[in-house]
């Protein structure tokens, strides 16, 4: 029987005149006009594409969804194209269009008793944050790539960030959704509603679809109230474990206001300063890895602070940090959240690099990172370990660098083609530890075939007809999160 994917049989490229006549200035052709749209933020997948059309309506991705379906055309949404995993770069067979969302950014409506907002797909991250802040509203999702990344991307990826912790992954934030089905039909799924059990949850079917089953229009989201009070740290600790301890102390002593936990290893920081000067080391002595935690008070700044400093003195007398520096003004706690925001863009500014996005239950954390270092660091020496994330999530981007006298062009190739054999041992690792390969970061092009491996033939199965069902000519998004046939 023929996979969904196979159905977009290969014939004759289409002629795009009717969609140029209906879309004029908002449908690319032009090389130099595409090439930002086929390569993704890590530099590692290239594609080619018929067109990009940048609809400025759901009417209109409708229509662009309906001609696809009728020329066999695979859909490539793409939103700020920020991920991680090659999912919004379209294939090299030049038989895709990519839809972008970007002029998608109206924001509907803000519901201040509902605690919700309705939002469109295009509107960044950051947008939908300060839509909600000008209606004295928290919107929690923040991601170090929120001024770039999409509300919609966010949605298909299911994105996790710093704040997971406390109010949950892309997922729990969600109430509703307006979609784009593969036949260029419109699903109006925007309920604001907190209870709602009738029949199968089709929101959470596309949530974390990363485009493979429909396109997201607009969403409804939660809001909260804005905390009265921040308090951001940094700690300074020996290894994961006295990390862990950390946690457990914050959370007895803080329980729900700690917001943020997240953790880095002295490589991130040192890149960090290395390649963005203004950013300072925040400790005279470095040490081995570094806590940076928030605390939100819903009460006042004089309970935040008490709070906070119980916590400390706790931890000092735990013996679990070694030192501390708390911020004293939203300057330093902005510079604090730099070096921890920063640590993607300055690996990538060393060269190419592995990735793994993992997470194993947070109490396994610490024996993961010793054990699966001591493993690659024999098996691979030189490698540079730079590992960081939210601990707080069981979530860490456990990255691998080449050694430091290979990360030039003329060593690239040699050290990407270790990669196999890398991600071979972390994510066995990951497994033992009954973990996932992919915590935040979805699975695209770059995890799909990992994630097969790893998955029974039952949970393949039932993927596989999920795609069948909702996208039976397979246009949407081939070839990302499930393997071919
Ligand atoms: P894109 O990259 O454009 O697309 C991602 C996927 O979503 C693709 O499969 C695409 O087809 C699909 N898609 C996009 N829009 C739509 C739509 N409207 N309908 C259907 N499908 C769609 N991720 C985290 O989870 N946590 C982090 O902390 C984090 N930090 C990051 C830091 C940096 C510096 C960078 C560069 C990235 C980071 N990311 C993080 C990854 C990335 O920002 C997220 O995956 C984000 O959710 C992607 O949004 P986007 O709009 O850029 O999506
Ligand atoms: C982050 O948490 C992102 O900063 C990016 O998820 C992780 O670069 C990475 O591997
Ligand atoms: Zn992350």
């Amino acid at each position: 029987m023929a996979s969904a994917e196979s159905r977009a049989a290969p014939t004759a490229l289409p002629d795009t005149a009717s969609l140029r006549q209906r879309f004029r200035g908002r449908l690319l052709t032009e090389p130099a006009d595409l090439e930002p749209f086929l390569v993704d933020w890590r530099r590692r997948y290239f594609g080619r594409a018929i067109a990009v059309a940048m609809p400025d309506s759901t009417d209109e991705v409708a229509a662009v969804v309906r001609w696809c379906a009728e020329h066999r055309v695979a859909v490539v949404p793409q939103g700020g194209n920020t991920g991680m995993s090659g999912a919004a770069t379209p294939d090299d067979s030049g038989r895709s269009l990519v839809l972008s969302l970007a002029r998608l950014k109206g924001v509907r409506a803000v519901d201040t008793v509902n605690n919700s907002i309705t939002v469109e797909a295009g509107c960044t991250l950051a947008e939908v944050r300060a839509a909600a802040g000008s209606a004295g509203r928290l919107f929690p999702l923040s991601l170090p790539s929120e001024g770039s990344c999409t509300i919609g991307g966010n949605l298909a990826t299911n994105a996790g960030g710093v704040a997971v912790l406390r109010y949950g992954n892309a997922r729990e934030l969600c109430l509703g959704l307006e979609v784009v089905t593969a036949d260029g039909e419109i699903w109006h799924g925007l309920r604001g509603l907190r209870k709602d059990n009738t029949g199968y949850d089709l929101r959470d079917l596309f949530v974390g679809s990363e485009g493979t089953l429909g396109v997201i229009t607009a969403a409804t989201l939660k809001l909260y109230p804005q905390p009265a009070a921040q308090i951001t740290a940094m700690a300074a600790v020996d290894d994961p474990h006295a990390a862990l301890r950390l946690l457990e102390l914050a959370q007895s002593a803080v329980g729900s206001s700690l917001t943020a936990f997240e953790l880095m290893s002295d490589l991130c920081i040192e890149l960090v300063t290395k390649h963005f000067p203004d950013h300072r080391r925040p400790f005279a002595q470095p040490a081995p890895y570094y806590v940076l935690l928030e605390i939100s008070d819903s009460e006042s700044e004089q309970h935040a602070n008490a709070t906070f400093e119980a916590l400390m003195e706790r931890a000092h007398e735990a013996g679990v940090a070694r030192d501390t520096v708390v911020a004293t003004s939203g300057a330093q706690s902005r510079a604090l959240w730099a070096l921890r925001e920063l640590v993607s863009e300055a690996q990538a500014l060393t060269g190419k690099n592995i990735k793994h996005d993992i997470s194993v239950p947070i109490s396994s954390i610490g024996d993961f990172v010793e054990r699966t270092n001591a493993q690659l660091e024999q098996r691979f020496p030189g490698i540079r370990m730079v590992v960081f994330g939210h601990l707080g999530d069981g979530n860490l981007h456990y990255n691998v660098s080449p050694p430091a006298d290979r990360c030039d062009r003329e060593h690239e190739a040699e050290f990407l083609g270790l990669q196999p054999a890398i991600n071979r041992v972390t994510h066995d690792a990951v497994v033992a530890f009954e973990g996932s390969i992919s915590a935040e970061h979805g699975l695209g092009q770059l995890r799909r075939d990992e994630s097969a491996r790893y998955k029974s033939q039952v949970e393949m199965a039932l993927m596989r007809r999920v795609k069948q069902a909702l996208d039976p000519l397979g246009i949407m998004n081939p070839g990302k999160v499930l393997p071919p046939g």
